[in-house]
């Protein structure tokens, strides 16, 4: 549907137009991939190409200089390679690992959606690349765009017992929810558009797909590693306590709907938003109540305005008991009552796991995501290495990291010593600051970022790390975030201590939420200098380590200490001098 029922005054967006008209997203894409004239592709092409998981882009360090030399851009494009729950092999990892050399910018970068993304692909390698991507059986198709992105799921195979059923669930709706059109196939991987043939069907999207992206994530709980109150769509597994030897141990999710991060500074009509919970689903209901949710916001989204059409906002508008009253009536049975669940963090535990049946998993800090060698630190070699001799598989964790996971105990002797010649082993013994903390991709390739985010985030914590050692809290678990635009693609507003990009070497900063990711932060400080980062947070690290109560986190001891007030409206976001807090 490219109606919009909610208002029928307003124009549809331009998007919506180019997405009927573009035959199930093929558009002109095929012919200005041929075109060898521009090192890029048309704003329209650029749009569609989204929904194949590919971003034309530029190289903006080096923008200025060519402005200066009258050239155009450094023209580049990212690749977003989805991988449902994180779950890939080794030889997947050495084909991406070779694709970064022969096609990219030589990195790899592992998201916090559990996707990898290839950066700084031009023009001329694009299409083979991509083919070599599907060739190792994964794919870039709705990595972007207005469609169900990839369903991410916690990544421990032994997280608890819960996790195999998950697992194959979130990749069972991740199957579900894919688009079906056939353009993928045709300019990626044949190389020429079909003619004839049999015409393209939707049944859950429609010609014109979503009216925005939607995020759907399985949670296994205590950990929220996923960020569900984040996400359009969650579920929370639920053990079954009385399974007896040989039944399912998954009694069902809890449903959880309208999370959602962006927002747009000082535009307070956008804000982001926690996630309500719905209620509660059996195993066998979940892709209908996934499918049916898609479809409540596809005929309900805001297709006038792309910054007020995520889920969050339908929601928000209508409200919680008309959305499930126009879910419920599309299902044809009520949802039963959530039941209880707890989360206790965020983070990711690291290091080496026993797990069940003797296989155990080691779980490795990767700064922000980029795996690439550096002088002294060999990781992406190190990785390549192990990748060589693994027998189990990789598993991309959503707070950037990388777990090598199901090692043998014959094979964990050589693992931990590639670990050790790679020097892989000592990343993990960073501060509990660093390890929970995370980074947006930001400069050089982001082209909506306004600050730096992962090239700036690592220096800024070996400045307060200091204070944190002095201090002793070199062992405490703080989670703490940048982006380089409000955008929120670092989660930032889930984060005990974040800081948000502004302006060039300006960030907004923002404290108090909850450790497990139940809470939003609220904004402390606008405009902050970067040279006035560190000495605005020493004092409270200071007063953290001396006042806290016994088990009290970073997040709930700024509130109490009047900091900063819990959050709850998205007023929160926006109007500094409301908000800011009393400093003591
Ligand atoms: Fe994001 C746009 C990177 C997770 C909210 N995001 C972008 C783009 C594609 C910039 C663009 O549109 O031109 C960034 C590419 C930068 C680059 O050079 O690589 C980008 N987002 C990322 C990643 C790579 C950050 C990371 O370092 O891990 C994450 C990729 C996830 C994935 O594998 O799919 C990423 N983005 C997120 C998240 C977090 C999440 O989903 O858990 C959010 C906030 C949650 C949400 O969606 O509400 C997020 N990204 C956005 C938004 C704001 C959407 C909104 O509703 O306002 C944009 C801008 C947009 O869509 O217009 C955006
Ligand atoms: Fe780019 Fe902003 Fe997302 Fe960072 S938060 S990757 S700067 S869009």
């Amino acid at each position: 549907m490219s109606t919009n029922p909610g208002d029928t005054t307003k124009p549809l967006d331009k998007a919506e137009e180019l997405k009927a008209g573009s035959n199930f997203l093929r558009g002109n894409i095929d012919a200005e991939l041929r075109d060898t004239v521009s090192g890029t592709v048309t704003e329209d092409s650029a749009k569609l190409m989204k929904f194949h998981g590919v971003y034309p882009q530029d190289d903006r360090d080096l923008r200025a200089q060519r402005r200066k030399e009258g050239k155009e851009k450094a023209f580049i494009f990212m690749a977003r390679i989805r991988v449902p729950g994180g779950v890939c092999t080794p030889a997947q990892w050495l084909a991406l690992d070779a694709l970064s050399d022969s096609h990219a910018n030589g990195t790899l970068k592992l998201t916090n959606r559990q996707a990898f993304q290839l950066h700084g692909v031009i023009k001329g390698k694009l299409r083979a690349g991509v083919k070599e991507i599907n060739r190792m059986l994964l794919t870039t198709i709705a990595a972007c765009g207005d469609v169900v992105r990839n369903v991410m799921c916690n990544p421990n195979p032994d997280q608890s017992e819960l996790h195999a059923e998950t697992l194959a669930a979130a990749r069972a709706l991740s199957d579900h929810l894919t688009p079906r059109t056939k353009a993928y196939h045709e300019i990626w991987i044949d190389g020429e558009l079909a003619a004839g043939g049999e015409p393209d069907v939707e049944p859950i999207y429609g010609k014109t797909y979503l009216p925005r992206k939607f995020k759907i994530v399985v949670a296994v709980p205590p950990s929220n590693d996923v960020d569900i109150f984040g996400q359009d769509l969650g579920f929370i597994a639920v053990p079954n306590e009385n399974a007896g030897p040989g039944e399912p141990r998954l009694a069902g999710f809890n449903i959880t709907v309208g999370g959602g991060l962006g927002m747009s500074h000082n535009q307070v009509e956008t804000f982001p938003r926690v996630a309500d919970v719905l209620g509660f689903c059996r195993p066998d209901q979940l892709a209908d109540i996934a499918e049916k949710i898609v479809m409540v916001q596809r005929d309900y989204g805001d297709r006038t305005d792309r910054k007020h059409a995520r889920l969050k906002y339908t929601i928000a508008d209508r409200g919680l008991a008309w959305f499930r009253t126009e879910l419920q009536s599309r299902l044809g049975y009520e949802l039963a009552t959530p039941r209880r669940f707890e989360f206790t963090h965020t983070g990711d535990r690291y290091g080496w796991v026993d797990g069940i049946g003797g296989a155990s998993h080691y779980t490795l800090f990767i700064e922000n995501g980029r795996v690439k060698d550096t002088p002294g630190y060999a990781m992406k070699t190190g990785l390549r290495e192990i990748a060589k001799v693994h027998r189990g598989d990789f598993r991309l964790t959503p707070n950037q990291h990388l777990m090598i996971a199901g090692v043998t105990p014959a094979e964990r002797p050589r693992i931990e010593e590639l670990l050790r010649v790679h020097k892989l082993d000592r990343a993990n013994n960073a501060t509990g600051l660093r390890l929970g903390s995370m980074a947006c991709v930001a400069l050089p390739t982001c082209g909506l970022a306004l600050a730096e985010s992962e090239r700036y985030l690592p220096d800024l914590i070996t400045e307060l790390d200091t204070e944190v050692e002095a201090a002793g809290l070199r062992d405490d678990g703080i989670i703490i975030r940048m982006t380089g635009c409000p955008n929120g693609c670092g989660r930032p507003y889930l984060a005990e201590i974040a800081f948000v990009g502004r302006a060039p070497g300006k960030y907004n900063v923002y404290l108090g939420a909850a450790f497990n990711g139940s809470r939003m932060n609220a904004l402390y400080r606008p405009s902050v200098p970067s040279a006035e980062l560190a000495p605005l947070l020493r004092p409270i690290l200071r007063r953290y380590a001396v006042e806290r109560n016994a088990g009290e986190r970073f997040g709930d001891f700024v509130i109490r200490a009047g900091y900063v007030k819990p959050t709850g409206t998205p007023i929160d976001f926006h109007e500094p001098d409301k908000v800011a807090g009393t400093q003591i």
